[in-house]
């Protein structure tokens, strides 16, 4: 069984939101049409509360895009996004929601961000999204999404660690940072992870 896992496409990380990554609206139409050739389709949400530490918003005197230590953990201090309930945590409107079964939401614990879809960053607490998808009989997992250099990247590590023969369809990812993206391709694909484009979906 195959499965296709759509990352936080949520208003927030597209044009006109807080964290917007560049091009993130260009992959709605691919993941519009990869649809039809799932059986199963997952989706995770990012889902902050407002107090959330990974805000800069939240540390008097930081800014976004810088790095601190939140418990233990390297942490970028992001603009305020995703709060739960906001329109910037809404899926993209212009996404397909009709067949997704299933989302998992992350990153609701203040003290510890997750960008997987499977575990927060410290690896704490899991999501039981791999439980959901092995109940499910999947075994090869496509992923698509945002951001393709942070919940993208760990949520395929992740995924190659549980198990899942792991897919990231190139075409229907983008990055807030292109050379990270270029270092996390080159680490999924060390670690057995496999690009793909959305034409090579069956
Ligand atoms: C994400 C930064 C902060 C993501 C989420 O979805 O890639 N990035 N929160
Ligand atoms: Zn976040």
């Amino acid at each position: 069984m195959k499965a296709l896992l759509l990352i936080d496409i949520q208003n927030d990380f597209i044009p006109g939101g807080t964290l917007p990554v560049p091009g993130g609206n260009e992959i709605i139409e691919v993941v519009n049409k990869l649809q039809s050739h799932f059986d199963l389709i997952a989706a995770t949400q990012d889902w902050h509360p407002a107090d959330h530490k990974s805000f800069a918003t939240n540390h008097p005197g930081k800014k976004a895009f810088e790095e601190i230590d939140l418990n233990g953990l390297a942490q970028v201090l992001w603009p305020a996004h995703c709060v739960q309930g906001s329109q910037g945590a809404e899926f993209s409107s212009a996404l397909n929601t009709n067949k997704i079964e299933a989302i998992f939401r992350k990153g609701t614990d203040r003290e510890i961000d997750s960008y997987s879809g499977f575990y927060d960053n410290g690896h704490r607490k899991s999501t039981a999204l791999a439980q959901y998808l092995k109940g499910k009989k999947v075994n090869d997992l496509y992923i698509v999404g945002l951001a393709a250099d942070y919940c993208v990247y760990y949520t395929a590590k992740d995924a190659i660690k549980e198990g899942f023969t792991t897919y990231i369809i190139e075409d229907a990812v983008r990055a807030i940072n292109d050379e990270g993206y270029k270092r996390a391709k080159a680490d999924l694909i060390n670690k057995g992870g496999t690009i793909i484009q959305s034409s090579e979906v069956r």
